[in-house]
Order: structure tokens, then C-alpha cells, then sequence
């Protein structure tokens, strides 16, 4: 399945108080072009989705955090998944779209091959982890058990390269702050 695939099957998903944080770079561009907006949007802050993800979780229980990262990005912020798994907040869900690769800056190799998600998810010893390489319906019905489930979850995808022209993100990062404070004060 193509990383969009996955941003845009997450429509069926979403309600009024979900937010989601997109890494940034493709991702980000997917979620700003194919999701509802306002969202957190990351621009430039790699590595940076699980750390902003969890800071709003911890800060606002009223939101209910999605973070959408590549593996590039996750794995550049590694400790910020361990210290969510540390802190566990269960309005914090953070989905891994993996690719193997910075797709966004030309496709170079990340180190994502290494690693033995299963195990490695489970060690963090949370309530819900998954990783896996699946079909559209199989990744549907676990859409729904990631986000509904009451804790803290991490769901690993396999995806394949994505190609789409999308749309530049045209607003600046404190515009993007200011329109998910608006919606929830
Ligand atoms: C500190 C830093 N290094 C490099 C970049 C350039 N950069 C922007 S997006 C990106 C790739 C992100 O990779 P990944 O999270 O796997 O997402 P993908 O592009 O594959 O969707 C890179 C290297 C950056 N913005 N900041």
C-alpha cells in the first residue's frame, strides 16, 4: 500500500478532536492535501514529530494526538518514542509509515532494514503495538484498532513509494500553531 493510501483511508477514521502531527516533508504535504484541516504540520523540525506529538498530548487531554512519521524521521527521534513509551499517555497514537527511505529529499537509503519492528515496539512494553506489511482491508481494520484503543499505540506500516503532485504547505509555522490553538480554546 502507498503512504497516501494510508494518510487518505485515515478520513474514515478521524473525529472533531483528533489532531494529527505530520513529519515533515512528504508527509506532511499528504496530510495537508488529503486530510481535514487545521492540523500540525511540521516543516523543517525533523526528527521532531514524536517530541511535538507528545508535548501536546501530555499538555491538552482533550486532544487526541495522531503523529504520522516517515522512518527517517522516527528514527532521527528515536528517543522521543521511548520517552512516550516512558510517560504513555493514551490520547497519544503514532503511526510509522515506512518506506526505507527520505523519500522526500531523493530517495537515499535510511537504516530502517535493520531493524526487527516486532521486537523492537514490544520492548517498549505498551498496550498497543503492531508493525506490519499488509493489504488495504487488513490495514483498515487495524487503523481502527490503533486509534481506538485505549492507550498509548504505536502501528508500524511497510509502504511502498508514493508519487503525487500535491500542493506546497502555504502557511507559516506560527499560523499553523495559531489555528489548532483557535480550535481548541
Ligand atoms: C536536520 C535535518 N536534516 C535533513 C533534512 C532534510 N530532509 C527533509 S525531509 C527528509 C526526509 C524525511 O524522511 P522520512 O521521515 O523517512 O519521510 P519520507 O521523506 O520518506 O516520506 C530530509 C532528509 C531536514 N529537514 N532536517
Amino acid at each position: 500500500m502507498k503512504g497516501y493510501e494510508v494518510i487518505s483511508s485515515l478520513k474514515n477514521h478521524i473525529g472533531k478532536n483528533n489532531v494529527i502531527v505530520s513529519s515533515n516533508g512528504n508527509i506532511s504535504r499528504e496530510v495537508y492535501n488529503l486530510l481535514p484541516q487545521p492540523q500540525v504540520y511540521l516543516r523543517g523540525s525533523m526528527g521532531l514529530p514524536i517530541a511535538v506529538g507528545l508535548g501536546l498530548a501530555l499538555a491538552n487531554s482533550k486532544m487526541k494526538i495522531i503523529v504520522i512519521t516517515g522512518d527517517g524521521n522516527f528514527l532521527m527521534g528515536l528517543s522521543s518514542g521511548i520517552t512516550a513509551a516512558f510517560y504513555k499517555p493514551n490520547n497519544l497514537k503514532i503511526l510509522i509509515l515506512d518506506n526505507q527511505k527520505y523519500y522526500t529529499t531523493g530517495g537515499q537509503k535510511t537504516v530502517s532494514s535493520v531493524i526487527n519492528y516486532s521486537e523492537f515496539l514490544n520492548s517498549f512494553n505498551i498496550g498497543y503495538n503492531h508493525s506490519m506489511n499488509a493489504s488495504q482491508d487488513q490495514i483498515n481494520k487495524n487503523l481502527s484498532s490503533f486509534l481506538n484503543s485505549n492507550t498509548l499505540s504505536i502501528l508500524h506500516l511497510s509502504i511502498e513509494e508514493s508519487k503525487m503532485d500535491l500542493e506546497n504547505i502555504p502557511l507559516h509555522p506560527e499560523e499553523i500553531t495559531k489555528r489548532i490553538s483557535n480550535k481548541f480554546s
